[in-house]
């Protein structure tokens, strides 16, 4: 058996990094600004309150706008996600603005990679054509919209999708949470609890990193935690670069969580360290599934995890008696978002196991969070689309995926069997990013339509037949979105300057005219500013309040801890047992599921993970941000120590990875922070569409070695189920 114990040195070393990589944000910032400094220094500075854009926290912000141009951002002070800072990738982010690689005028596609400039008139009236004889000819569940849901395209993309008789929108979580989403949706009713982190006194964190993953408000109040005393526990095949704040890792098996989650529900009720008080008030079906967890003993669990039992054991009562300030937090992305075959089960036992430590809706404990009430278009007035008849595709295959999320790979695969004929992806590169991308290419080359519009040209623009350019979030006014929390709020992003690109346009005005164009223009009669009023109508918020102010908290809404809400699951409690996985074809009580691949002897695991600096494919490109990777040599890939040796491998070589899709080259960091089982790749590189010059060539894409495939429970996209071998090449 390997040897997963890792030294005391290793975890130190780690620890500078973190700091080394902090430091970097702030020097990549102040180089930034001076880059970005044209005017004198004497010009009047106008701050207008705005939010982030640089990845899917939407932080709140201050742009300082000088002589007209963007001249510096600070973190909005009200806004709970940035608390007064924005990460290293809020400022670099921005620039994008000004980059010289931005989509200046709509295109059309008239040979591969070759496009020529269309009017926008040009390029509605032939999209509209061609979506409408699509419709006409195979049904409107012939045509879909996929996004990165963001404050406008959440309320006008499936809008947009639904005016034309489609219920096929989706977003990116088919690669992000869509499995988390799913467990905690048929166990808590929400497809995520938030965490009362700084009051907290026992954390666990099972690939989920703050100080990777970055919210600046969440490493915040980890710090204060950690300052109060909490333990923190990270469980990750990687030493994380949250390793600085933490009390102790579990170096686990990738893809085996689920074991470890089971084992300690195990330990829970066994030791009787479990609420039982909770359990009788809020949950259903707790004894067949403690019966079920009879098996799942720690002993049991060392076997498939390689944590040792007795350190399961000790974290498992010494949580239990830190309850109800005890969680294990809701995480994201990085175990079971959408990574293996039993993430959706891992996922509902880490919202089972909250409900064993009683800690919903406690101080320091699982938080549902308040939400301010919206208003709404008055009907009469802008008529709604509604919900189509057809039910969204994907829906019938994965019954327990959220349908607000859907199963976005599906337009692909529906594309491939001839079934799905014009997708239209907004904010999204979903051709690099959702799955393999030659089966991305190969499916929407197969569409009869394919429509981006993003900001550059990238690797999913480059595959469609029309690009119609948005204007950055630096230069555009949205919806508002609401904020759900302890203290619920609302946002607004606003427009800083001016259009740099006179051809450019937002989303909204796109949306609009395309949906005239369709002939469906009577569902969109209304402007952005008539929505924003009807949003906040029932607030006692005026938009001139809000365009001021940017961020508003409502302080007279904080939800009462101590008191559960109601829960919308079907028997409006946590549900133990689940009679919707029993209608689904699924065992309606958590059990063990194995990974469906694992890594022989000579072979590894490829996973994968944020950096600090980048937002998956979207940072790429910027030039600023990239000089950090460079600097730091962060692209490399990770590998363990003692495998290395045996494959005569040293610290900055060249290797050659290989899986059952691909073949990379790439160099090494030789570490003791990863598991000897796995090979951890950095996500956010490997541009291969040569527009983006700076993105371009540097590092490879993890997705490139990702199996087409899809989890079965909630249709995510199983993105560590990879085994790869790796050998040292010649430079
Ligand atoms: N810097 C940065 N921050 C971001 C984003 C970004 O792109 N860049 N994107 C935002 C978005 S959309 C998301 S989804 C979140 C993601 O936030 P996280 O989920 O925290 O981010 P990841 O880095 O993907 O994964 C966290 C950790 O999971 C570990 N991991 C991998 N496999 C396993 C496993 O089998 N078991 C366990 N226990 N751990 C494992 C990885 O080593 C990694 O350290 O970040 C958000 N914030
Ligand atoms: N290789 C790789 N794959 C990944 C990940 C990764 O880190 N690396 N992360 C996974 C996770 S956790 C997630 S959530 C998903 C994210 O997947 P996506 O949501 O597709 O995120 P990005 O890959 O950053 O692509 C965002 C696209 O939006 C464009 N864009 C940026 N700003 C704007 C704008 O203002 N308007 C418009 N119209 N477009 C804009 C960018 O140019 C880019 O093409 O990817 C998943 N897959
Ligand atoms: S976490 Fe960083 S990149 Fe994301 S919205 Fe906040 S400041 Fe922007
Ligand atoms: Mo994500």
């Amino acid at each position: 058996m390997l040897d997963t114990k890792l030294s005391r040195r290793g975890f130190i070393k780690a620890s500078a990094a973190t700091a080394a990589l902090a430091s970097a944000g702030t020097a990549g910032f102040n180089q930034w600004s001076n880059n970005y400094v044209k005017a004198g220094g004497k010009a009047e500075i106008k701050e207008i309150a705005s939010t982030c854009n640089a990845c899917s926290s939407k932080c709140g912000m201050i742009g300082h706008i000088k002589n007209g141009r963007l001249w510096k951002l600070t973190g909005h002070p009200d806004h709970p996600y940035s608390k007064g800072k924005l990460c290293a990738r809020g400022h670099g982010y921005a620039t994008v603005v000004y980059s010289e690689d931005r989509l200046t005028q709509p295109l059309k596609r008239v040979g591969e990679g070759k496009f020529e400039p269309i009017t926008w008139e040009k390029a509605y009236e032939e999209i509209a054509a061609k979506l409408n004889k699509i419709i006409k000819e195979f049904g409107p569940q012939s045509v879909a919209l996929t996004e990165d849901p963001r404050a406008t395209g959440k309320f006008y993309s499936p809008r947009f999708i639904n005016a034309l008789g489609s219920a096929n929108y989706y977003t990116h979580h088919v690669v992000c949470s869509n499995a988390r989403d799913a467990g905690f949706l048929h166990t808590v009713g929400v497809t995520a609890t938030s965490a009362d982190i700084s009051n907290a006194k026992y954390i666990m964190f099972i690939g989920r990193s703050y100080g990777d993953g970055i919210r600046p408000s969440s490493v915040q109040s980890l710090a204060t935690a950690k300052d109060n005393g909490a333990k923190i526990v990270i469980v990750d095949p990687r030493l994380n670069n949250t390793g600085n704040l933490a009390t102790e890792w579990l170096a686990i098996r990738p893809g085996t969580d689920l074991a470890l989650v089971l084992a300690m529900s195990h330990v829970l009720i066994k030791e009787s360290l479990h609420d039982l008080e909770f359990i009788r008030n809020y949950t259903m079906g707790f004894e067949e599934y403690a019966k079920e967890l009879r098996k799942y003993t720690p002993e049991w669990a060392e076997g498939i995890t390689g944590i040792p039992a007795d350190s399961i054991t000790r974290i498992a009562v010494d949580m239990g008696k830190a309850k109800p300030k005890a969680l294990i937090e809701q995480s994201w992305r990085g175990a079971f978002g959408c990574n293996y075959e039993n993430s959706t089960e891992t996922g509902r036992a880490v919202a089972m196991f909250n409900a064993l430590l009683g800690n919903y809706q406690q101080k320091g404990g699982s938080i549902f969070g308040g939400k301010v009430n919206l208003g709404k278009l008055d009907e009469k007035k802008y008529p709604n689309p509604g919900e189509p008849d057809e039910p969204q595709a994907g829906s019938k295959q994965f019954p327990l995926a959220y349908k607000g999320s859907g199963v976005a790979t599906i337009v692909a695969k529906e594309a491939l069997e001839g079934k799905m004929k014009a997708a239209i992806y907004y904010h999204s590169n979903a051709a690099l990013g959702y799955g393999n991308p030659k089966v991305m290419k190969e499916a929407l080359s197969k569409m009869d339509l394919v429509v981006a519009i993003d900001v550059q040209m990238s690797e999913t623009a480059l595959l469609a037949h029309y690009v119609l350019p948005e204007v950055t979030y630096i230069e555009r006014d949205e919806v508002i979105e609401g904020l759900s929390g302890k203290i619920p709020g609302i946002a607004l992003r606003q427009q800083m300057v001016e259009k740099v690109h006179p051809q450019t346009k937002p989303v909204h005005e796109i949306y609009t005219e395309l949906a005239r164009a369709c002939g469906v223009g009577q569902y969109f009669n209304f402007t952005l500013d008539d929505l924003n009023e009807a949003m906040l109508a029932p607030t006692g918020i005026t938009y001139k309040e809000l365009k001021e102010k940017g961020t508003i908290m409502f302080p007279d809404q904080e939800i009462t801890l101590g008191e559960m809400p109601e829960l919308k699951t079907p028997s409006g409690k946590i549900e133990y047992y689940s009679e919707t996985y029993k209608a689904a074809g699924f065992k309606p009580i958590v059990e063990w599921i194995e990974p469906k691949v694992s890594p022989a002897n000579d072979s590894f695991r490829l996973i994968t993970g944020k950096q600090a600096i980048h937002s998956h494919t979207q940072t790429a490109n910027i030039p600023i941000l990239m000089q950090i990777t460079k600097d730091y040599d962060l692209e490399r890939i990770w590998i363990n120590p003692a495998r290395a040796k045996v494959l005569g491998i040293k610290d900055g070589d060249l290797v050659e990875v290989k899986s059952s899709e691909a073949v990379s080259k790439i160099r090494v960091k030789v570490t003791e922070r990863i598991h000897p089982e796995a090979i951890f790749v950095p996500s956010h590189y490997g541009i291969t569409s040569k527009d983006l010059k700076t993105g371009y060539g540097i590092g490879f894409g993890y997705m490139e070695h990702v199996p087409f495939d899809f989890e079965k429970w909630s249709g995510s996209g199983n993105i560590h189920e990879v085994i790869v071998n790796v050998r040292k090449v010649k430079s």
